[in-house]
């Protein structure tokens, strides 16, 4: 009812960029009762703006996400191995759709996210900009980046905009197999010969500091998390998720019988917490800069791979064209 009366106000979205006092304060009531927004709703243009900035880079991640682990589908150590990874890689890329096909009914097309990609404007999670260099990596990978996947996206399944709160729950309990076969990746490394250990290990050491940056900058650096939650598309701050999964994690490394590359890293019996030692920000800044070790290979990638597959969309249209005009001849024909 509520979603009505706003609607009668204001049923257009163009019209969104007039911030009328009533509405905006009707808005953030709406959200305050833990109320969803759908995308016919009136919302504040800086709302829309966010969730289409957040969503399309999570998409981009999910569909850049696929090439470290791509690096390993012809080199997998079984059939089975291979047939999990494959899988994995394929949920990666229907996550990727989801979200797209949900931000795009925050009113941005598939095609402009895909040009804002492409053309670097875009963002996408800085761990992606990291090489793949043994196959324990893919271990590390589901364990500790699909770990932290999880962490940071759980809460977003009660993100206050529906549609994106929607997606993220089928998405949640793939991610949650996908950290399963990573750490039994890292369980069947881990206990076996000294060489497989050492290579967990090595895995760990390079994956565990771009996994602690994923949740992104310090709280007092974040510039969107105040507005976000306020807004309950954020239900916890950055360094609230690094935190849980620190102390989630750091069990999970002593069962395995590897340690964690951090030499300060110490237990807080006050609060119960894994304090952690400094973050190297300035590796960070570098990723984000464009600066990663695969920022350019991972984009080159994907532009590589959108030109060599326009004619596998061409055909595809062309086909999908012509069942639609086989079906309406064949309707005008009864
Ligand atoms: N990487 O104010 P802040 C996956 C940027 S996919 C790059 O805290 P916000 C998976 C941030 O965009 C995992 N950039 O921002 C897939 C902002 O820059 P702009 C992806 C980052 O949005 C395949 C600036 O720093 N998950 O799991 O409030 C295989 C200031 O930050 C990063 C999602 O996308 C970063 N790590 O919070 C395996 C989840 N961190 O835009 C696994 C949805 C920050 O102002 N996204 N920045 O230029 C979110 O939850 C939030 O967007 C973030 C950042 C927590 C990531």
């Amino acid at each position: 009812m509520y979603t009505q009366a706003l609607n009668d106000k204001d049923p257009s979205p163009a019209e969104d960029t007039i911030e009328d006092p009533v509405l905006a304060e009707r808005f953030q009531s709406r959200i305050d009762q833990e109320l969803r927004i759908e995308a016919n709703d009136w919302m504040p243009a800086a709302y829309r703006r966010t969730l289409q900035r957040q969503i399309a880079q999570h998409a981009h991640s999910e569909v850049i996400g696929m090439q470290p682990e791509g690096n390993w589908l012809t080199r997998a150590p079984t059939l089975k191995r291979k047939a999990i990874l494959l899988a994995k890689i394929q949920d990666e890329a229907g996550h990727g759709l989801y979200l797209y096909s949900a931000a795009e009914t925050l009113g941005i097309s598939r095609e402009e996210m895909e040009s804002q990609l492409l053309t670097g404007k875009a963002r996408y999670s800085s761990i992606f900009n990291y090489p793949t260099l043994n196959w324990a990596d893919m271990g590390a990978i589901g364990w500790l980046v699909d770990g932290a996947a999880i962490m940071n996206q759980v809460p977003l399944c009660r993100c206050s905009y529906g549609p994106y709160a929607r997606a993220m729950v089928r998405v949640c309990k793939e991610e949650s197999f996908h950290q399963r076969q990573g750490y039994d990746i890292m369980t069947q490394m881990a206990k076996g010969t000294a060489a497989q250990k050492a290579m967990a290990q090595d895995a760990l050491n390079r994956t565990w500091w771009p996994s602690i940056m994923m949740f992104g900058p310090h709280d007092s650096d974040s510039s969107h998390s105040e507005q976000s939650m306020a807004w309950k598309i954020k239900r916890f701050s950055n360094d609230d998720l690094r935190q849980k999964f620190i102390n989630a994690t750091v069990p999970q490394a002593e069962y395995l019988g590897l340690t964690i590359p951090d030499p300060d890293l110490k237990f807080n019996e006050e609060t119960g917490n894994w304090e952690s030692g400094p973050i190297d920000w300035d590796e960070f800044k570098q990723v984000l800069a464009g600066n990663g070790p695969c920022n350019h290979l991972r984009l080159s990638t994907r532009q590589r791979a959108v030109a060599e597959g326009e004619w596998v969309r061409e055909a595809a249209a062309a086909h999908a064209a012509k069942q639609s005009a086989r079906a309406t001849n064949k309707e005008e024909a009864a």
